[in-house]
């Protein structure tokens, strides 16, 4: 299977994010996609640097002015004091109901809350540039799929499935799935699904494409309820307008069983081929892994070729586009798992 990684993702390093108040690790660290490139490699798979740019099409999926901001929000914030430079900004104040979001601020925390769904979602000096190089990525993977390759994989952290029209959250910045649909169908298709397998709601790309039936997007994910991101992933939303009746959540409770899990996973894909798009887009989270630090699904490491394999049965072009998945080491293993299963049950 064709591999795209993202060979500027370690510009994006943040030291901390929020817990309980206090300042704790990242959990969405450069060494998760070190761990995915290695396993790529050590299984015979050849890693290709982007060769496309994803600037325009990064326009019709994310809002101008937002992509204004978040290219010169590290220029911004140094610019207010040189100690910036060491210091990572957060956001701690927001739009909520019923105050203006129409109006972008001077103040740059206050941009920052306007443009942030979170304070978990730290910026870096180079998080616009490993964000970029990751939605170029994206977009490489799908202008080969949309040129006749059966699949791609594009290995890339920050991961963007939270990443909104105008926000960024849940470690996210550009929406590198919504990048890849938007991909697919500038090339010539119709109708394209996006299938969400990690562990959180895919919040970002729902919100990008609710209105839109050229676009169906199919989400598993632990219930909103108790999960992050808590606002966003019921059942009962199913679309609006010309979208009415493309979005399907299935959200299951923290701790469901693996079988569950699959439950969900037939449930996806009997919507998907209803559906009959032309090409498939994976938000291939690994966070579903029973090791997972911070997520309480139970997937095995021989489950990911389960996952694999189901997918494989839809018959479809597919790109598959790195999410998250916290228990870095295990990382490789699980997203071989399903490229390797996928690439020997594709027909
Ligand atoms: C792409 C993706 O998977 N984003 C997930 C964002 C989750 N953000 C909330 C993280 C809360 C971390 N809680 C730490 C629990 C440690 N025991
Ligand atoms: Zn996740």
């Amino acid at each position: 299977m064709i591999c795209f990684h993202n060979p500027q993702h370690h510009l994006h390093a943040p030291q901390h994010e929020f817990f309980r108040g206090e300042r704790v690790d990242c959990f969405e660290k450069p060494a998760r996609a070190a761990f995915v490139e290695q396993a790529l490699q050590t299984h015979g798979y050849v890693l290709l640097p982007p060769e496309v740019d994803a600037g325009s099409v990064l326009g019709k999926v994310h809002d101008e002015r937002y992509l204004r901001f978040l290219s010169t929000a590290w220029q911004q914030w140094v610019a207010l004091s040189a100690d910036n430079a060491q210091t990572q900004p957060f956001p701690s104040v927001w739009p909520v109901r019923t105050l203006r979001s129409d109006v972008e601020p001077e103040n740059f925390v206050a941009k920052l809350g306007l443009y942030s769904m979170d304070n978990g979602t730290p910026l870096d000096t180079g998080t616009w540039q490993a964000a970029k190089a990751g939605a170029d990525a994206s977009a490489s993977a799908a202008m080969r799929v949309a040129r006749g390759a059966p699949a791609a994989f594009c290995c890339t952290r920050p991961p963007g499935h939270h990443a909104g029209p105008d926000f960024m959250g849940g470690y996210c910045f550009l929406n590198n799935a919504a990048v890849a649909a938007q991909t697919l169908l500038d090339q010539g298709a119709k109708r394209v699904a996006i299938l969400d397998v990690d562990y959180h709601h895919g919040n970002g790309t729902q919100s990008i494409f609710y209105d839109r039936s050229d676009v169906l997007f199919v989400s598993i994910h632990g219930d909103p309820l108790t999960e992050y991101p808590f606002y966003l992933g019921h059942a009962d939303e199913t679309g609006a307008g010309e979208g009415a009746g493309y979005n399907l959540n299935l959200p299951l409770r923290a701790g469901s069983s693996v079988s569950a899990w699959f439950g969900a996973l037939g449930a996806a894909c009997e919507r998907i081929r209803e559906y009959r798009p032309d090409g498939l887009v994976v938000s291939l989270g690994l966070d579903t892994f029973v090791g997972d630090p911070i997520s309480h699904f139970a997937l095995q490491t021989s489950d990911f070729e389960r996952l694999g394999a189901s997918l494989a049965e839809l018959g479809l072009p597919t790109v598959f586009v790195l999410e998250g998945g916290y228990a870095a080491e295990e990382l490789g293993l699980n997203a071989v798992n399903v490229l390797r299963a996928f690439a020997s049950s594709q027909c």
